[in-house]
């Protein structure tokens, strides 16, 4: 089967190399020719375990090759992002549109077209499916045309597209069948069936219940902090209840999904979606909140300079998108504090130096839960450092130099 996938993200290049160590024969198209050459030399833009050595084996095999333009194949399938749209907040479909558009010459009777990408409800039957009528192909016979998202998580992106369930959202049965027969070449997981509609509206809401229940720990840290309670301990005695799970507390959240998604839902129905947007207010209100607290545990020390650790929106990757700690540190820097940033992860070199960020600082504020800050090296901090205080926003440090070391987390605020 031809596969050609377009948009080489952090989804469409995952799912090409899938395709390709599956005996297909795909084509990974990106309109950034840098980005483009690079692959087509075996390099990697983004931090995926297990991701090189499947691209350098694809490649080896001749099965892989990145591309500028489309070409004739099989399926298409769509992986391109769906921005904030500034006006509304919903997804701006522009490069949904215009990635659909880019197939058209290539497009043939029986070809698949798949879009992957996150998209507000009902765009497919009000967007996307006149886009390919509007050039005479009846959808469900000349062409089939589905939403199948895509619900992987960075850093285990592999074994997730393999293994995790899959909604596949035809815009008539037929289109169904067709895409859910693409998705068994690799998808281990149950393949399920439903209208593009039901696929949207399910994808977004996947990540809204995730945004709302975080938004709920984050307040539960608020309301524990102001009356004196250890916001953690009761995390993790009211989990032991067989139905409760509270999310993990946090500096806000990040990511290209789960800070965007709940909007594609707000935007459509404003009356109906309050608490929806109420919990996007509140977990956007987090960076505010580390910034106060900071404030505050650092009060008496004299021109304090505040160390960060981690800027990724998740541990152990090199993602800052919509990260709360890129907001922490422009808020701190807007009051004129001193900064220094730490991140192992990022690829930018001038992060990568822990000795210089920490010290004469008078707190590490750690805002990433990478491995590495697991086990931090207390005797160098104490020695290197103004004030030995680390403020850890992701309870992820553990405490065992404790003596040492003030850690002040969302338990003991
Ligand atoms: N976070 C918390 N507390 C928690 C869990 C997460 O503050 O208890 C924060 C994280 O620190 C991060 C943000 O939320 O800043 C989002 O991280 P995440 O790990 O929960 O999720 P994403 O955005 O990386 O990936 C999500 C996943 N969706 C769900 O878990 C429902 C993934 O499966 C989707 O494929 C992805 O969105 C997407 O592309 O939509």
């Amino acid at each position: 089967m031809k596969v050609c996938i377009i948009g080489q993200g952090y989804i469409g290049l995952p799912t090409a190399i899938l395709f390709a160590t599956n005996n297909c024969e795909v084509i990974g198209v990106d309109v950034n020719d840098d980005l483009v050459n690079k692959l087509n030399q075996g390099k990697l833009f983004i931090e995926e375990p297990g991701l090189k050595e499947k691209l350098n084996l694809t490649m080896e095999k001749g099965k892989y090759k990145a591309s500028i333009k489309p070409k004739k194949s099989d399926v298409f399938i769509i992986t391109v992002p769906t921005p904030t749209n500034t006006e509304n907040l919903s997804c701006d479909l522009s490069y949904v549109i215009s990635a659909c558009e880019s197939i058209i010459p290539y497009l043939e009777k029986e070809n698949i077209v798949i879009v992957e990408s996150t998209i507000a409800p009902m765009s497919t039957d009000n967007y996307i499916n006149p886009i390919f009528e509007n050039e005479g192909f009846v959808i469900g016979k000349d062409i089939y045309l589905a939403h199948c998202p895509e619900r992987v998580i960075p850093g285990n992106i592999i074994e997730e597209l393999v293994n995790n369930d899959r909604i596949i959202g035809g815009v008539t049965s037929e289109c169904s069948d067709k895409a859910a027969d693409v998705y068994k070449i690799f998808v281990k997981g149950n393949i399920m069936k439903t209208e593009a509609k039901t696929a949207e509206m399910s994808k977004c809401m996947e990540n809204t219940f995730r945004d709302v229940n975080i938004a709920l720990a984050n307040e539960l840290t608020k309301v524990c902090s102001k009356i004196g309670i250890n916001a953690l301990d009761v995390i993790e005695l009211s989990n032991k209840h067989p139905r409760v799970n509270i999310h993990s507390p946090g500096p806000g959240v990040g990511g290209h999904c789960l800070a965007l998604d709940p909007y594609f839902i707000y935007a459509q129905v404003p009356e109906e979606a309050k608490l929806i947007k109420l919990a996007r207010d509140t977990n956007n209100s987090m960076p505010q909140f580390v910034v106060d607290k900071t404030k505050e545990i650092i009060k008496n020390i004299e021109s304090p300079k505040i160390a960060i650790l981690g800027i990724t929106y998740k541990g152990n990757t090199d993602d800052t998108r919509e990260s709360p700690a890129l907001e922490i540190v422009n808020l701190l820097k807007n009051e004129d504090f001193k900064i220094d940033i730490y991140d192992p992860h990022v690829e930018n070199k001038k992060y990568h130096n822990f000795e210089k960020t920490i010290k004469d600082a008078a707190i590490c504020i750690v805002l990433s839960d990478h491995d590495e800050f697991k086990n931090l090296d207390f005797n160098l901090m104490t020695k290197a450092m103004k004030k030995p205080i680390i403020f850890d926003t992701k309870n992820i440090v553990k405490n065992k130099d404790k003596e040492k070391i003030e850690i002040i987390n969302y338990g003991n605020l």
